[in-house]
C-alpha cells in the first residue's frame, strides 16, 4: 500500500490545502508534519473563526448587555453546544471549558477530591499516562494521605487487567485512564474498566487527549464519569480544553478557582457560588479560542470521525510495516488494530535527540523525549524515544520520508 488513492480521505489533496502552514518548506523540502499528537495544525476556518471573533465582535461574555457581548455569548455559548454533541453530552451544562486536558484534571483531582478523598483512600492509575494524568492525583494523595496505585503493561504495551479485581477495591475512589497512549498508541478498554470500577463505586475520569481528536468518542459507550480533553489537538487552537462530567458529579462539587463569574453572591466574608459549569470557569474564558474549537468540531465533523479513525488506521499499519524493515529500529506499542496514529521507535546507536534532528533537516518535523511520560520510559527501558504522530492531513509519501530518512541517519550515524 503506498497509493494516496487507497486512503479513506479521497480527496486528500484538497483538505491539505485547508491548513496553510503545510504548504511550506522547512529546510529546502516541503514540510511533513509527524507530530499532530504534541498538537495539530489548524485549517484555515478555524483561523478565520478565531479572526472574525477578534475583528468583528470580540467584548467579553455573560457581561454586557449590549450587541457585541450579546453576540459573545451566544457563539461561546453554541460552542459548548457543539462540544456536548460531539461526546454525546446529555446537557450542554455537563460541559466546562478550561485551559486545557491538564487544567480539566487538575480541576477533577482538586475540586472533586477535596470532598471525596481521604486517608487510606485509594486511586488507580496505569503506567501509560501521561504526566497530566499522574501529578494532580500525586499532589492529591500528598494533600489527603490517599494512595496511588498503577495497572501494569504487557510486553506490547497493552494494560494487564489480571489484577483488575485486586486492584479495585472498596477503598478505591477514582480510576484515571487514558483512552489512547500517546506514546504506544494503545487503546485502552475503557468500557471494560469503567463497568468494573462502578461495581465497587469507584469513578472514572478518562484522558481524551489523544482519542477525542481522532475517532468518535461517546461518554455513555465509555461509561465515564469525567472526560478531559484540549482544542489544540484536534485543529482547534491553544488555550481551549474541556471538561466533561455527568451533571450530578458536577453539581456536588466545590469549585476549583475562585474570582468573577463564578459567584452568585459575594459577602465581605463568604460567597455562593453559581450553578455549573459557571462555578467552574473563573474569570474571563478564552472566548475566541471557544467559539474556534467550535469551528474545529464542524470541520472534524463535515469529514466524519469515523473516517479520520479508518484514515489514520491505514497510516499507522503502513508505517508499522515500512518501519519494521529497516535494520536497528525498535518499535514500542501494539499491532495497528489495536492502537491510534502514533509510533513510537529508537534506533540502535543513535539518540532520539540526533533522529528529530536529522530528521528536521530534511523536513520531517517529529518529537523526541520522554513525551511527559517518565514512568512509562522508565518501564520500557529507555531513557527517551522519538515519536511520529498522524492526523487527517498525513498522507504515505510522508511515512515514505520518514523511513527514507531513518535509514539515511542509520547510515550516517552508524
Ligand atoms: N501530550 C504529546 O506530545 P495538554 O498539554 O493539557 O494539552 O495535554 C496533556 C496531555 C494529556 N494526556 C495525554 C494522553 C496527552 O498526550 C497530553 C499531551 C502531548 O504527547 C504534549 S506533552
Amino acid at each position: 500500500m503506498t497509493a494516496t488513492a487507497l486512503m479513506p480521505i479521497a480527496d486528500i489533496r484538497a483538505l491539505r490545502c485547508e491548513f496553510p502552514i503545510l504548504q511550506q518548506e522547512i529546510n529546502g523540502r516541503p514540510l511533513a508534519f509527524l507530530d499532530s499528537a504534541a498538537s495539530s495544525q489548524k485549517p484555515r476556518r478555524v483561523l478565520e473563526c478565531l479572526d472574525d471573533y477578534y475583528r468583528r465582535y470580540n467584548a467579553n461574555v455573560h457581561r454586557g448587555i449590549y450587541k457585541l457581548s450579546e453576540e459573545a455569548t451566544f457563539a461561546y455559548e453554541r460552542a459548548r453546544g457543539k462540544v456536548a454533541r460531539l461526546i454525546g453530552a446529555t446537557s450542554t451544562r455537563e460541559v466546562v471549558f478550561t485551559r486545557n486536558a491538564t487544567e480539566a484534571v487538575n480541576l477533577v483531582a482538586t475540586a472533586w477530591g477535596s470532598t471525596n478523598v481521604h486517608s487510606g483512600d485509594r486511586i488507580l492509575l496505569t503506567m501509560m499516562e501521561h504526566h497530566s494524568n499522574i501529578v494532580p492525583w500525586q499532589m492529591l494523595a500528598q494533600r489527603t494521605g490517599a494512595v496511588l496505585d498503577y495497572l501494569p503493561l504487557d510486553g506490547q504495551g497493552r494494560l494487564v487487567l489480571d489484577d483488575l479485581d485486586q486492584l479495585l477495591t472498596e477503598r478505591t475512589r477514582m480510576v484515571a485512564l487514558t483512552h489512547q497512549s500517546n506514546v504506544l498508541g494503545t487503546l485502552n478498554p475503557v468500557r471494560l474498566i469503567a463497568d468494573r470500577a462502578h461495581a465497587v463505586g469507584a469513578l472514572v475520569l478518562v484522558d481524551g487527549a489523544q482519542s477525542v481528536p481522532h475517532m468518535p468518542v461517546n461518554v455513555a459507550d465509555l461509561n465515564a464519569d469525567f472526560l478531559v480533553f484540549s482544542g489544540h489537538k484536534m485543529c482547534g487552537p491553544t488555550g481551549i480544553g474541556v471538561l466533561w462530567g455527568r451533571y450530578a458529579l458536577l453539581d456536588a462539587m466545590p469549585p476549583f478557582l475562585g474570582g468573577g463569574s463564578m459567584i452568585k453572591v459575594v459577602e465581605l466574608q463568604q460567597s455562593s457560588y453559581a450553578d455549573v459549569p459557571a462555578r467552574f470557569e473563573a474569570g474571563t474564558p478564552a472566548i475566541g479560542e471557544a467559539i474556534a474549537l467550535g469551528a474545529a468540531i464542524d470541520f472534524l465533523s463535515s469529514i466524519g470521525l469515523d473516517t479520520i479513525e479508518r484514515h489514520e488506521r491505514e497510516l499507522v499499519n503502513y508505517a508499522l510495516e515500512r518501519l519494521a524493515q529497516v535494520e536497528g529500529v525498535t518499535m514500542y506499542g501494539p499491532p495497528a488494530a489495536e492502537r491510534g496514529a502514533v509510533v513510537a521507535f529508537t534506533l540502535r546507536g543513535v539518540h532520539p535527540q540526533d533522529i528529530a534532528a536529522f530528521l528536521d533537516n530534511e523536513g520531517v518535523a517529529v518529537r523526541s523525549g520522554h513525551h511527559c511520560t517518565q514512568p512509562l520510559h522508565r518501564w520500557l527501558n529507555v531513557s527517551a524515544t522519538a515519536r511520529a504522530s498522524f492526523y487527517l492531513y498525513t498522507i504515505p509519501e510522508e511515512i515514505d520520508r520518514l523511513v527514507v530518512s531513518i535509514e539515511r541517519a542509520r547510515r550516517l550515524f552508524n
